[in-house]
């Protein structure tokens, strides 16, 4: 397979100003993955002969380019939802498919209706996850329940797989008293230690050091369990990515690496991110087993995390996935991406949808029909307004619980502080009135 094929396949990721994230992420197919693949091999064998094995010296003067490592993109589904001809054979049973199908519905719904429910000031803000359910579900249907959860923000569909119910989702972006983390976080700032979701804290790409932490104490317990750690690629621009992979390489520690590449750290384009071949080519230079797949593919982000978590399990060591998907939505209900991104690029996207695409081939295999989707969608859509009805009418968390609940006992500090709010409320009744009325 000729070099253009592999170059085309990742240009997106390299420094070629011409080209847009999705344009070169559109010219990789799947006739030409094995052969990539292969050639990508071939390269790899003969990069690390030259330059990583310390026998093998030389005595010429070459520089290394990003060319030397091209990542191709794991592609099992067409847009169309048809698998390419020659490509693996995926274990994916029914039972697994269609709850993963019905989570990127679910999420899909909130997603909308809380938008919706934003603009008509009913919620604060609001984060969606709309277009990169593929890239969350996938990975997060490959793991063990007991397995970790570290996630960055937008990666709700994987607390949705794992049962988190609308009432809790609600309660959490009203932090009202339905809320587990008792009102203390921003609105999508969930957490379940049930479901082994570690809180969201949005200081961003600290879950990373903290995911290799957890996971080298998950390899100490022996008990055959992982963590898996989402971020996005502008993410990874951030010290603690560094920190965090080369931690979990050294260490050793079973962690799952999830990078969303979505095309966008809010207004900031990948080509104005980084210059190299993505956010891959880093989890080679630590030392670190990778793949690049198609996020908008269920079948490829899955079928990579189970061969991650498998790897990761068995020899205690860090993988990293990128997956190349796109951000159809707004960063966050803050943001208005007509400023900076055209309608173009949005509907070329729209045309990869990740549900469309894995509607299709559960179509193909008759695990679900037109009819299926009509009543889910709309028992879904019932099911979210009547939910939010309900619980925009419960009362927020007692003021209390901004003290209890830190300290085993709140300090005499905290109190002192608890009783001088108090005694503000009550001056100034007018400028809060939810809380004052309850002191
Ligand atoms: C340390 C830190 N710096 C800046 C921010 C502001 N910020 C919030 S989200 C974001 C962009 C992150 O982009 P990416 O990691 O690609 O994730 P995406 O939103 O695309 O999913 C930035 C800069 C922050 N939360 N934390
Ligand atoms: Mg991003």
């Amino acid at each position: 397979m000729s070099n253009t094929a592999v170059s085309n396949s990742t240009v997106s990721n390299s420094n070629d100003s011409s080209s847009t994230h999705s344009e070169s992420y559109a010219s990789s197919n799947a006739d030409n993955a094995s052969a990539v693949q292969e050639s990508n091999n071939e390269k790899l064998a003969s990069y690390e002969a030259q330059v990583l094995d310390e026998i093998n010296e030389t005595h010429q003067l070459a520089f290394i380019t990003s060319d030397n490592l091209r990542i191709p993109t794991l592609k099992i589904l067409q847009a169309d939802g048809v698998e390419f001809e020659d490509a693996m054979a995926v274990h994916l049973n029914k039972d697994t498919a269609l709850r993963s199908f019905k989570t990127m519905q679910y999420i899909r719904i909130l997603d909308d209706r809380m938008v919706a429910a934003q603009r008509q000031g009913r919620l604060s803000f609001y984060i969606t996850c709309t277009g990169e359910e593929a890239a969350v579900v996938g990975s997060a249907a490959a793991l063990k329940p007991t397995d970790m959860i570290m996630g960055q923000y937008r990666e709700q569909a994987a607390l949705r797989y794992r049962g988190f119910t609308t009432e809790q989702f609600m309660g959490q972006l009203l932090g009202n008293e339905m809320d587990l983390g008792k009102g203390r976080q921003m609105p999508v700032h969930y957490g379940s230690k049930e479901l082994h979701y570690m809180t969201i804290s949005s200081p961003l790409a600290t879950q990373i050091p903290q995911a290799a932490g957890y996971a080298y104490g998950q390899k100490l317990a022996g008990k055959g369990e992982c963590t898996l750690c989402y971020f996005g690629e502008g993410a990874a621009s951030e010290g603690d990515f560094h920190a965090g992979l080369n931690m979990a390489a050294v260490q050793k520690t079973p962690v799952i690496f999830v990078c969303r590449n979505n095309g966008y750290a809010i207004s900031t384009p990948t080509d104005e991110q980084y210059k190299g071949d993505g956010i891959a080519s880093r989890g080679v230079g630590y030392g670190i087993k990778t793949i690049r797949v198609d996020g908008n593919d269920l079948l490829a982000v899955y079928s990579a995390t189970v061969e991650a978590r498998e790897f990761a399990v068995s020899n205690n060591e860090p993988v990293l996935i990128e997956c190349m998907t796109y951000r159809l939505g707004g960063h966050s209900t803050s943001d208005d991406p007509s400023g900076y991104r055209g309608k173009d690029e949005e509907h070329e996207w729209q045309k990869k949808d990740p549900i469309h695409r894995f509607k299709h081939w559960l179509l193909n295999k008759n695990w679900w029909s037109e009819e299926d989707d009509t009543l889910l969608l709309e028992e879904y859509r019932t099911e979210v307004l009547a939910v939010l009805k309900k619980i925009e009418k419960m009362p927020l968390q007692p003021l209390r619980t901004l003290i209890t609940d830190v300290y085993k006992h709140p300090t005499s500090q905290l109190e002192a502080q608890f009783d001088e709010l108090e005694e503000h409320l009550r001056h100034y009744p007018e400028h809060y009135p939810a809380s004052a009325g309850r002191v």
